[in-house]
């Protein structure tokens, strides 16, 4: 395909798709019309691997995840079709730049954070990688909400992705499934029936997922729920005109929001709805599909492996037994062993709040055969396993965890140290009862998203190097360790990052308004905000900074910009505090014209893809300063590296194989390990001794504590203080001198270029193997015994 012959099609939707024309065209007509053109290559590409895939009957992998972060969607179309030059070119022709068309898409926010954004990375890179694959989630008509600041507080509007025509999805009006809840339970011939008194329908929306150079492609089906009848005449003949629209309204709520908790559940009756409406619906087409392709159901291990990203999808367990159990007649035992056969699960974290627990009440009452087979299980695994202690349930409550771990097959960590403390922890006695159960696969980022796309300066160099197979083989990136000694490279590589500066610099000042200077070490921390995660531990090194600095302002201190960027959960009331601080600590500290040269302290609003997507290319430094045994994985940490930045972190979760990559001499580390966070949590008064011990944290505290940041409402801070100075769970004081330190090793790195930029490029050359791609492989390995079905 030539730029004219896109021109052209770009040409022909605008009329015929759009009703416009290029006199009155807008931005958004411009974007829909060429999504559409690149859409039906995409689309011929999706044909032909559904038609490979129809033929061969492969082993199929099944990805069910209540969140995908996918971001914007047309780069990555164009950039996997390798479409670039000609949409540049064709999009040139009409008068137009092709980065304002690809900016101009919303941001698909169909998740959190980590978790659902892993799944965006694993849907592209099962898709390059050629294993037939479906995600299968939930259609959330607003997504996450978006961020805005009103006198330093965080604000929540509604997020309305869908407002706009969505280019990238196809309606299935032909596949939808009737789900149903509560109801009775009865008995026909000897099997249980369960009649759910309330139905909605599940109607699927099918975005086909392009790979690397469009080898392959998969679908990610997302459920919408609708109402099974859409508007009861009788009552609007009555009068009676909302009633009548009733129905409707209450079944389109299973779909209408994403929740906007991050690692802490709500316990909300709507999210188990929501949780086994997609599941169901998902099982339901998994178990359709098979059924036609005409498999013997005790072979269904064979056909699907059913993979599910944290407990949200872990009903799949017992509803796959109803299924196979009550609806086909399998013998229990049998239907159990058949779906823990095609079933797996991913643990994402160990932090006890986010374990997910359902009330027996509850339960029982929208689910009530679940709730029987549960017990069931729980006999059938009891009688497996003499003498053990582990229950599903317990106060009143079902343990979805351990319910998960019962009917997976394999249970997978994130990390090497978060495996290693699942088998510890959580999961010690299901462990010791199943030794071979829990396997480690390390989290990975696409390489064609986060590097080849993000960072186009970088990218172009890679190539000039070692050519372009580093971008589904990252770990050819280790070819450039020959270059690290050649001081060419390393310019080119430093004029690289430094432009992404310049050219992040220059979108601050357009957009929000602010001026920073690139050469500033741009140091940056963006993830949701967590007390686990501890900005507060970043920011009280800023302010005890910000009193050096203006205590000695001559001392020839390394010009300094912290960026943060982050949304707090609405119902999280202390991480909405540590959003406030950091907010009224810039207002002071920019303002400060003694200080403001050398430290600047930047909150960016509604944290999003393409916002990381914007700003990791251009970070020198990247925070990952979580209390150690706590961040499960992480994945922005991989993303940084990867782009030249190296990491100011503690060993925890993937920092630890990070490290080991890039080398010890290229990670500024600090911190209690996991054990020493124990030890030292066990320390009376452990808080008021670090506070104790440095002045510079103690002088810090103060002033925030005396109103230094808040002199209108010098009480607004007492929480946050009292929390540090007293229980202080996350250690925050504990490890702050060691932070402190850390920060000065990283201070006087970047004062050299030369080891600066040699640093950097350490970090890209050695953190090839956090590719998802590397990920992927691993689970298809060791867990869904799957492997590459390549179209034609
Ligand atoms: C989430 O984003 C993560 C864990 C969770 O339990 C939930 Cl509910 C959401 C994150 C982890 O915090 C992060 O460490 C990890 O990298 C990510 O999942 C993907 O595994």
């Amino acid at each position: 395909m030539t730029a004219a012959d896109l021109r052209d099609a770009i040409l022909r939707h605008l009329a015929y798709e759009l009703g416009t024309d290029p006199g009155h065209a807008t931005l958004h007509d411009w974007r829909i019309a060429l999504s559409l053109a690149v859409r039906d290559r995409l689309v011929d590409r999706w044909f032909a691997a559904n038609s490979a895939t129809r033929a061969a009957q492969p082993k199929r992998v099944y990805y069910l995840s209540m969140e995908f972060l996918i971001g914007r969607l047309l780069e990555d179309a164009i950039v996997n079709l390798r479409l670039e030059d000609q949409a540049r070119g064709a999009l040139a022709d009409l008068g137009l730049e092709l980065d304002a068309v690809v900016q101009n898409e919303p941001d698909a926010a169909l998740g959190n954070g980590g978790l659902g954004r892993l799944a965006a990375c694993f849907m592209e890179s099962l898709a390059t990688i050629g294993c037939p694959a479906f995600g299968y989630g939930i259609r959330y008509e607003n997504g996450l909400f978006r961020q805005s600041f009103q006198d330093g507080r965080q604000v929540e509007e509604p997020e309305d992705w869908l407002s706009q025509f969505h280019a990238w999805e196809f309606e299935r009006r032909d596949v939808s499934q009737e789900i149903r809840f509560g109801g009775e339970v009865t008995e026909k011939d000897g099997r249980a029936v369960w009649t759910g008194a309330e139905a909605v329908i599940a109607a699927a929306f099918d975005t086909p997922i392009i790979g690397w150079k469009g080898r392959w492609a998969n679908t990610l089906r997302l459920w919408s729920a609708q109402p099974l009848h859409g508007f009861d005449l009788a009552r609007f003949n009555r009068g009676e005109y909302a009633a009548a629209a009733e129905p409707e309204a209450t079944a389109r709520t299973i779909s209408r929001v994403l929740y906007p908790d991050d690692t802490t559940g709500q316990g909300k009756e709507l999210r188990l709805k929501q949780e086994y409406f997609f599941t169901a619906a998902s099982l339901r087409d998994i178990l359709r599909r098979f059924e036609e392709e005409g498999g013997a159901l005790a072979d269904l291990p064979k056909k699907a492996a059913i993979q599910l990203n944290d407990t949200h999808p872990a009903i799949a367990g017992p509803e796959l037994v109803r299924l196979l159990h009550d609806e086909r007649g399998m013998a229990l035992d049998e239907a159990i062993a058949t779906a823990r056969g095609c079933l797996s699960y991913t643990n994402h974290t160990l932090m006890p709040e986010a374990l997910e627990r359902w009330s027996e009440d509850l339960m029982t009452r929208l689910l009530p055969r679940h709730m029987q087979l549960i017990e069931r299980i729980d006999e059938v695994h009891a009688a497996e396993m003499p003498g053990r202690r582990v229950t599903l349930r317990e106060h009143g409550e079902v343990k979805m965890g351990e319910i998960a771990f019962t009917m997976a097959h394999k249970v997978n960590g994130v990390s090497a140290l978060h495996t290693d403390l699942m088998k510890e922890t959580v999961f010690a006695e299901l462990h010791r009862l199943h030794p071979d159960r829990i396997v480690n696969e390390t989290n990975g980022v696409t390489p064609r998203r986060w590097v080849l796309s993000a960072n186009p300066r970088l990218s172009r160099l890679i190539t000039d190097v070692i050519g372009e197979g580093w971008v589904d083989d990252l770990e050819q990136l280790h070819q450039l360790e020959a270059s690290l000694s050649d001081p060419g490279f390393l310019d080119a590589y430093a004029k690289a990052k430094r432009e992404n500066k310049e050219e992040f610099a220059d979108w601050l000042a357009a957009e929000q308004g602010v001026r920073v200077d690139p050469e500033a070490l741009f140091d940056v921390q963006i993830k949701r905000i967590h007390e686990y995660k501890r900005q507060h531990l970043n920011i009280l090194e800023t302010v005890a900074l910000w009193r050096e600095i203006k205590a000695n302002p001559g001392a020839g201190w390394v010009p300094r910009v912290k960026i943060f960027a982050g949304k707090a959960a609405p119902g999280y009331v202390f991480a909405k505090e540590i959003i406030h601080l950091i907010n009224d600590v810039a207002s002071v500290l920019n303002a400060d014209p003694v200080t403001s040269p050398y430290l600047k302290v930047l909150f960016l609003p509604n944290y999003n893809v393409s916002l990381a997507e914007r700003l990791i290319p251009a970070a020198d430094l990247s925070e990952q300063i979580s209390t150690a045994g706590k961040e499960a994985s992480g994945t922005g940490n991989m993303k940084f590296a990867l782009n030249g930045a190296p990491t100011i972190g503690t060993l925890d979760g993937a920092n630890v194989e990070i490290r080991e990559r890039v080398g010890a001499r290229n990670f500024f580390l600090f911190g209690m390990t996991a054990a020493e966070v124990e030890a030292r949590r066990a320390v009376p008064d452990h808080a008021r001794l670090a506070i104790q011990a440095d002045p510079r944290l103690g002088g810090a505290l103060k002033a925030i504590s005396q109103g230094a940041f808040s002199p209108k409402d010098r009480h607004r801070y007492r929480g946050v203080v009292a929390n540090l100075t007293g229980q202080d769970y996350f250690l925050v004081c504990s490890d702050f001198t060691a932070y402190w330190d850390a920060q000065r090793r990283a201070e006087a790195a970047y004062a050299d270029p030369e080891v600066w930029h040699r640093m950097a490029a350490c970090n890209t050359a050695r953190s090839g193997w956090f590719s998802s791609d590397r990920t992927i492989r691993g689970y298809m390995g060791d867990i869904w015994g799957t492997v590459p079905l390549v179209a034609e």
